[in-house]
């Protein structure tokens, strides 16, 4: 167990919901952990076994009846000795407990993300198990749900473990080669041997990285924005999705001008769906300042809903996709498909395109083909379970980074015009970067960051 100040404190907190609750979890975890047990009086416990009894306070009245269970470690979510009191969820059950183990020498209550933080020093998880439990305890779909399991279960470490096993074989292989070769008998086949395995290993890699950001996506929801002339209906569409009046609508044109933003479950999916400003030439300043904020919404989407009324054919408004390869996808989406029939005779109507979807929030009409293409572009439902489960998603841009400059490592690792003894440099650089992802090497600036995301208790 690594012996830092880091561990020198017992820590406790409440693990669980807010007061009042049917039960409330204290946790506690640290070296001194078992005298938790003598303070309350609690008389035996066989390790990893509910045992029902009365914590007494000092004089020896009652505190409250509990479930007490020991983990001495290093068998433990931490590594270290804990202790966890299933209490009765009030606040001065954990009030009496709390005060009495505040009392303790060298005892303190846990900061945001400690015992996960211990786990992950004691080599209980690995940093992408760690980031997969807190995307599971934030958790609002089931995609999310899954995904972030299937993370805190290893999925990523196992891979990117076997992928960076890997490279220290063939570093290995490699030195012990050129030890061999200072006796004038250079085995040819080694320069050849880096090269196959580095640029095999960065195809794996780039097919990962591959992956049309869904793990992201499934974890950050898939982003959304409604762009269209005024009146085309995007507060409309908005309104019928979220099937609450989010936004306001009315028949004059240019009504919205910020950008409204929704979270919507569509599917299991996490949608983050923005209704924007009408799109048109304009003098009033507010109209031209949410127009701006309109397009920069939309270039920062996964998907654009470019809309236009059946009333006025061709008037889908994009910002000039075509000259820009950045812009994000676009799905045309042609509205106030009600107004088709009452009026096909007047000629000016136009009928559904082969690449739109044809949607009316009057009579519902194509709401669900709408729904079925966002989920179809998010493309979430069975990613992550079945076969997938074994082709696991990257779920953060931390991840791309480093799984990027392993690639750009192992090109040169495979580029033959280099010295062999720089090659195998790249090796490492490779390797270092699957490592940082994992949390083994160099990562003290960012852990930080990580374990105060979570909530105090974990
Ligand atoms: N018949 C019909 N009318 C619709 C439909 N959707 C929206 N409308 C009407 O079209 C008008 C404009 O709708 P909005 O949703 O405010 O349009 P918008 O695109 O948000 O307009 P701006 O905010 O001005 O850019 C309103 O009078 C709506 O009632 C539809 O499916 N069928
Ligand atoms: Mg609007």
């Amino acid at each position: 167990m690594a012996d830092t100040a880091l561990f020198r404190d017992t820590i406790f907190a409440l693990a669980s919901g807010a007061t009042p609750s049917g039960v409330a979890v204290v946790r506690i975890s640290g070296r001194d952990a078992a005298s938790a047990l003598e303070v309350f009086h609690v008389k035996q416990t066989v390790p990893r076994r509910a045992h029902l009894t009365v914590l007494s306070n000092s004089d020896g009245d009652p505190i409250d009846q509990a479930l007490v269970f020991w983990f001495p470690g290093p068998a433990s979510f931490t590594g270290e000795d804990v202790v966890e009191f299933h209490l009765h969820g009030s606040a001065a059950v954990l009030n009496a407990v709390f005060q009495q183990l505040g009392t303790l020498r060298n005892w303190r209550m846990a900061e945001p993300g400690e015992f996960a933080r211990r786990a992950f020093e004691n080599g209980k998880m690995d940093l992408t198990e760690i980031e997969g439990l807190g995307d599971l305890l934030a958790a609002q779909t089931e995609s999310q749900r899954r995904q972030a399991l299937s993370q805190y279960s290893g999925s990523l470490r196992t891979l990117y473990d076997s992928w960076r096993q890997s490279l220290l074989i063939l570093r290995a292989s490699v030195e012990a080669d050129f030890d061999f070769s200072d006796e004038e008998d250079v085995p040819g086949s080694v320069a050849e041997y880096v090269s196959e395995d580095a640029l095999s290993l960065a195809r794996q890699i780039e097919q990962h990285l591959n992956d049309g950001r869904r793990g992201e996506i499934i974890r950050n929801g898939l982003r959304v924005v409604l762009i269209g002339l005024p009146n085309a209906g995007k507060s409309s569409l908005l309104n019928a999705l979220a099937q609450k009046d989010v936004a306001i609508v009315t028949e004059i044109p240019g009504t919205t001008r910020d950008v409204l933003t929704v979270s919507l479950n569509l599917g299991d999916q996490l949608v983050i769906l923005s209704d924007t400003a009408g799109l048109r030439e304009s003098e009033d300043t507010i109209e031209q300042e949410g127009m701006r904020r309109a397009e920069e919404a939309a270039r920062q989407a996964d998907l654009v809903l470019s809309l236009c009324p059946a009333d006025q054919p061709g008037s889908h408004v994009v910002f000039d996709p075509e000259s820009d390869t950045n812009f994000p996808p676009v799905l045309k989406v042609r509205t106030k498909y009600d107004l088709i029939d009452t009026a096909r005779t007047g000629g000016t109507f136009e009928v559904e395109a082969a690449d739109e979807i044809g949607v009316s929030i009057k009579d519902g009409r194509g709401l669900d083909a709408l729904i079925a293409a966002l989920i179809r572009f998010g493309s979430v439902s069975d990613l992550t379970s079945g076969e997938n489960r074994n082709n696991p998603l990257i779920t953060r841009t931390r991840h791309r980074l480093a799984l990027q400059s392993c690639v750009e490592s192992l090109t040169q690792a495979g580029d033959d015009h280099l010295p062999l003894e720089i090659r195998v440099e790249y090796l490492r650089t490779a390797s270092d970067a699957l490592g940082q992802i994992l949390g083994r090497i160099d990562v003290e600036d960012i852990l930080g960051h990580i374990f105060s995301e979570f909530c105090i208790g974990k």
